[in-house]
Formats: structure tokens, sequence, C-alpha cells
């Protein structure tokens, strides 16, 4: 348990609602934090990780990356570690984070295998977390990527982050059995976990990585949230009705804030302080990023195309 958890889940959320009010194309991760903290936060800066293209930000951020340099990736601004180009999802490229060449999904996880070989290959201990869609799942690349893993026993762990929509579809409508059984078929363990529980992720993330850096192999891990705003931020939902909506669902801040309180980890007073701290953080990140200049038809010319 540990405090640390809940301030990275805030720093989600604030970060992630600032963006999409800033830009309607924004793809948020609110409802959706315990999943990606849970999955990145104890890992080595040695090891790569692989987010799904909602959660680079805060994977960034927890790897050092700077704040208001993230914002104005988002805003087209020159001075993000992009330079205001596309994919906006790309961060500092030393920070062991695989990169999304272009939007296509279900490529990353071939790269992120790829770097699993390699760790293999030296014979190091490092390891690498690749987080993806439900919706991803389906994608070829995903199955091929599994099977050599699990075929050459490579020190990856796959987290397949289910937040019950791809765009407009529900999950029931392309998966008709369970994605976490998907690992019997590559005679990896495959476990199914509450993604709206930040110490359930961290838990089976974290036995899974002492497995991959033992060298027994790859894991999936299914960890069930859900997305409680629409495919970007712009997006009106139309396509969803309150009886789409499955009941009790969990809000993971709540939820952590409630089990540290009650098992006195915190005090309420400490919470409402990273709350302060965090809301003071991501207000002059972008302020900072506002003020920022815009990127022009001269910076998305041809420099750093060829080496
Ligand atoms: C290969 C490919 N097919 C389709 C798309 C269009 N697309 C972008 S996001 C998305 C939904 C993906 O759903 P999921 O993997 O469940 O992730 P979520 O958006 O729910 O986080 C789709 C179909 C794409 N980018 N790449």
């Amino acid at each position: 348990m540990s405090i640390d958890a809940y301030r990275w889940m805030v720093v989600c959320r604030e970060f992630d609602r600032t963006l999409c009010a800033a830009n309607p194309r924004w793809f948020p991760i609110e409802g959706e934090e315990a999943t990606v903290v849970g999955s990145f936060i104890d890992l080595r800066a040695d090891d790569a990780v692989a987010p799904h293209y909602r959660d680079p930000f805060v994977v960034y951020l927890m790897r050092g990356a700077e704040m208001w340099r993230l914002a104005c990736q988002v805003l087209g601004k020159t001075c993000g570690y992009n330079k205001g180009r596309s994919v906006p999802f790309n961060g500092p490229v030393e920070l062991n984070v695989v990169p999304w060449v272009a939007g296509d999904l279900g490529t990353t996880l071939g790269t992120a295998t790829g770097a699993a070989l390699a760790f293999q290959q030296e014979g190091s201990q490092r390891t690498c977390v690749c987080s993806f869609g439900d919706g991803t799942a389906n994608r070829g690349d995903v199955h091929e990527a599994l099977n050599l893993a699990a075929c050459w026993r490579l020190p990856i762990v796959y987290v397949c982050q289910n937040n019950g929509w791809a765009i407009s579809q529900p999950v029931g409508s392309y998966v008709a059995g369970s994605i976490a059984r998907r690992a019997d078929g590559y005679g990896i363990p495959g476990v199914c976990v509450d993604g709206n529980d930040v110490e359930a992720v961290r838990q089976a993330v974290a036995e899974a990585v002492s497995r991959a850096r033992a060298g027994e192999g790859p894991s999936l891990i299914e960890a069930r949230t859900w997305r409680w705003r629409g495919h970007w931020a712009g997006d009106t939902q139309p396509y969803r009705s309150a009886n789409s909506e499955p009941p009790g669902i969990e809000d993971p801040l709540d939820l952590y804030a409630y089990r540290l309180l009650t098992e006195r980890r915190t005090t309420l007073e400490e919470l409402q302080t990273v709350h302060r701290t965090v809301e003071d953080e991501v207000r002059e990140a972008m302020a900072r990023a506002m003020a920022a200049p815009d990127a022009t038809a001269d910076d998305l010319g041809l420099e750093d195309v060829y080496a």
C-alpha cells in the first residue's frame, strides 16, 4: 500500500482532465487510472515499457519526463518532446518507453516483444511490461507476439486493459470468451484482475515480473476496468445509454483512498494535500505550455527525417 500510488492516480486524473478540456481530440483515461498506475509503477528504470495509447503520459511522468513539455505535445507546441508533431503520445526517447511509430493498434506488441528478446539475449534481468486494449486484443499482432514470446520464454508481461469499449462497440460484441483464458492456448499463465483496484493490478504484475526476471517466460494479465468517458474527449457517445453501464462501477481513487484511510496508512489531511499539490502542478504546467510558441509549417519540415 502506498500513498505514492494514490498520488500517481491523482496526477493521471488531473492531468488527463486538463488535457481533455484543452484538446477535444485527446483520449481520456478517466476511470482507468488503477490499471495504468498498477501496471507500471514498480518497474526498474532500465526495464522497457510499452503502454496502451491512452496511458503513456503518466508512464512518462513516472519515468521523469516534464509535465509541461508533455502538455505541449497535446497543444501542438514546438517545446513538446515531439516538437509539435504527431504522434503526440511519444515522450523523451531515452526513458525506455516503446514509441508509437503510427496510430496502428497492436504494432507496439511486436516492438515490446523484440525488446524482451534483446533482454534475454543480453542475459540481463530486465523485463518489459506492455499494455493494450480489449479491442486491440483481437489484432493478429497480439497473437503473433504472445505466441513467439511463449515459445521463446521471453521476459515480458502483457496487460490487457479491458475498459469495456472499442470506440462505439461494447466488448461483448467482439469478445465472446475470456481474454485472460487465451493464455491457456499459449501455454502461459493468465489471470483476470479487478482493474479498478491498484493493489490487485500491482500484485499480479509483480508476480508476472518476477517470473519474467527468473527466466520463466511471459504472462498475460487481463485488468477489467471501465471507460468512463467518450473514446475521445469531444465524443458525445450517441451509441451509449444508461443500460449499457454495468452496476456498481467503482472509482479507483475512491476505492484506494477508502482502503488507505481504513487501514490507517494515511490521513484525510494528507490525501487533501496530495490533491492540492497535484492541482497546482498541473495548473502551472498547463500555463507554461499554453504560453509556449505554436508549431509552424517551418517546424514540420524535413528536419529529423534523415540521419
Ligand atoms: C489497426 C487499427 N485498427 C483500427 C484503429 C482505429 N482505432 C483507434 S482506437 C480504436 C479502439 C481500440 O479499442 P481498445 O483497444 O479496446 O482500446 P480503448 O480505445 O478502449 O482504450 C480503434 C478501433 C487503429 N488505430 N488501428
